[in-house]
């Protein structure tokens, strides 16, 4: 079924507040099919409209939980239908920009999930093509910013109740990964998310990288675990040991080290049960799962920011950031050196 209320830009404010925000789901995989059920049935003043998906038999799949979708094969025929006041893209990151182009140039609210492109120079065209709208658009996914734990931690540090933040030590685990995963995603698929989320725990911009490569284990096929070492401005330091094979289960802790105290954010929070002279507790085997809260808040949020016409989470200018770092990330694991991030200045657009 297709959607025939008018285009946002047209209709009053108050035709508005009463209109659901008609999404684009573009990209019907693991993430999208999981992000077309949390708004069809958990966010309040959003709806599917549309499926956006080549591969006919997943978009039909997915519309199945979003009664009223419509399937399309590509962003064009959405936009021609001028069916959407918003997109979410969760297809791969070297998919991103041909969606993100057309729908800027269409004045659409977008969440694009990490990566906002794969590289920096990408990214920086994004910027370029936003910054022809009268204010930012894109919202990039970067789901840990809305992770409960997360923002508590966040607190403490600007509470400064602990004295200044010394280092992080960050565990990101996970079970294993697909054959088409390599070595770079370690970097720019997996650590990305401690790329984001460190700079926004620590208020300060990570200036330097560093990857070491410590005894590699059996099960993996490339060297993998590796620890990355982000520098940030003041010389505090997180060290990010990543692990894509370990089996057990989907983990990501933190302990964050502080002049007067420690904290621990991201142990396993299930039902502690004794049986048979063990203890076990239930762990997560995805991120699906793990940051499932974490992501229905973010999304409630982009929803509720949308309507109002502004972003509620990290911009594209974050996006690009993100991507200076991942760069210097791999470079920094292919040459074992020292890395420093550098990055464009940054346009007034985006705000101090
Ligand atoms: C995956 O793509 C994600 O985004 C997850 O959050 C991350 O933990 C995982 O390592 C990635 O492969």
């Amino acid at each position: 079924m297709t959607t025939t209320a008018p285009h946002r830009e047209s209709q009053t404010p108050a035709a508005r507040a009463r209109t659901d925000l008609r999404v684009g789901v573009v990209g019907a995989g693991m993430m999208g099919a999981d992000h077309i059920r949390r708004i069809t049935e958990r966010i309040k003043g959003a709806q599917v409209a549309a499926v956006v998906e080549p591969d006919e038999g997943r978009a039909a799949a997915a519309a199945l939980s979003a009664p009223g979708a419509t399937t399309r094969s590509r962003i064009e025929d959405a936009l021609e239908l001028d069916e959407l006041d918003a997109v979410l893209i969760a297809t791969p990151g070297f998919l991103h920009a041909p969606v993100l182009l057309p729908a800027l140039e269409a004045g659409l609210a977008v969440l694009c999930e990490k990566p906002l492109t794969p590289d920096s120079e990408s990214s920086l065209a994004i910027l370029e093509a936003e910054q022809r709208l009268d204010r930012p658009h894109i919202q990039v996914g970067f789901m840990r910013r809305f992770d409960a734990e997360y923002a508590n931690l966040r607190r403490v540090v600007e509470s400064g109740d602990l004295g200044a933040l010394l280092a992080l030590h960050c565990a990101h685990r996970n079970p294993s990964v697909p054959d088409s995963y390599t070595e770079p995603m370690l970097i720019n698929d997996s650590v990305v998310h401690e790329i984001d989320v460190v700079p926004w725990l620590a208020g300060e911009s990570i200036v330097s990288v560093e990857v070491k490569k410590p005894r590699r284990s059996s099960l993996a096929r490339f060297p993998d675990p590796q620890i990355v070492l982000l520098e940030l401005e003041s010389g505090a330091l997180a060290i990010v040991e990543i692990n894509v094979n370990q089996q057990f289960g989907y983990q990501v802790k933190t302990e964050a080290s502080f002049e007067r105290g420690v904290v621990e954010i991201g142990r396993t929070a299930g039902m502690s049960v004794w049986q048979d002279a063990r203890l076990a507790t239930p762990e997560h085997v995805s991120f699906v799962t793990r940051f499932a809260a974490a992501y229905d808040t973010q999304v409630q949020r982009w929803v509720d920011a949308a309507r109002r016409g502004t972003i509620d989470g990290p911009s594209a200018w974050d996006g690009y950031r993100v991507t200076t770092v991942c760069e210097a990330g791999v470079r920094a694991q292919q040459t074992g050196e020292r890395v420093e991030v550098s990055h464009a200045p940054k346009p007034a657009f985006y705000g101090a």
